[in-house]
């Protein structure tokens, strides 16, 4: 009796563990896309802000603030992008070297909010010179953190 419960058990763990690790891979891969999201969004709107610097006729105020402020809270949601422990098995672009240095990589999605923050309130205070210096420290702070944690 006992040696045939011991039997399903092994024979139900041969199904459920292999599917318990597909789901733990999935929901990680998940999470991968949903950060890759949120900076394909980044992405964009930095492109379209940098189009209307680069061209005067192109440059629009109230379209130039909506995008500082959406890459602001698009900042405030990279951190939920990042898991505290390295996935396996995951098709990304983050090195291995975020989760060795995770204090100087939290400080660096700190520092695109606080700098993206910056841009938001120069667009505010209208004065071009002060947005096209706040946008070249966003920039510095994207490539920055690229650099050192993303494979190219
Ligand atoms: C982008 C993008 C980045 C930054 C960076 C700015 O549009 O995808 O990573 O700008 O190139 O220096």
């Amino acid at each position: 009796m006992l040696e045939q419960q011991r039997r399903w058990i092994l024979y139900l763990a041969c199904f459920l563990l292999p599917y318990s690790a597909t789901q733990a891979a999935s929901e990680a891969q998940d999470q991968v896309e949903y950060r890759e999201g949120v900076f394909h969004v980044m992405a964009w709107d930095f492109s379209q802000m940098k189009r209307m610097l680069e061209d005067e006729s192109r440059y629009n105020a109230e379209d130039f603030q909506r995008r500082a402020n959406r890459l602001v809270d698009m900042a405030k949601m990279l951190p939920e992008g990042f898991p505290e422990t390295r996935p396996k098995r995951v098709k990304t672009d983050a090195k291995k070297q975020i989760w060795e240095n995770w204090d100087d990589f939290q400080q660096k999605l700190n520092d695109i909010e606080s700098k993206a923050g910056g841009l938001a309130e120069a667009a505010a205070s209208g004065n071009k010179e002060s947005v096209t210096k706040a946008f070249g420290a966003v920039g510095n702070s994207c490539k920055g953190c690229h650099d050192k944690y993303r494979k190219d």
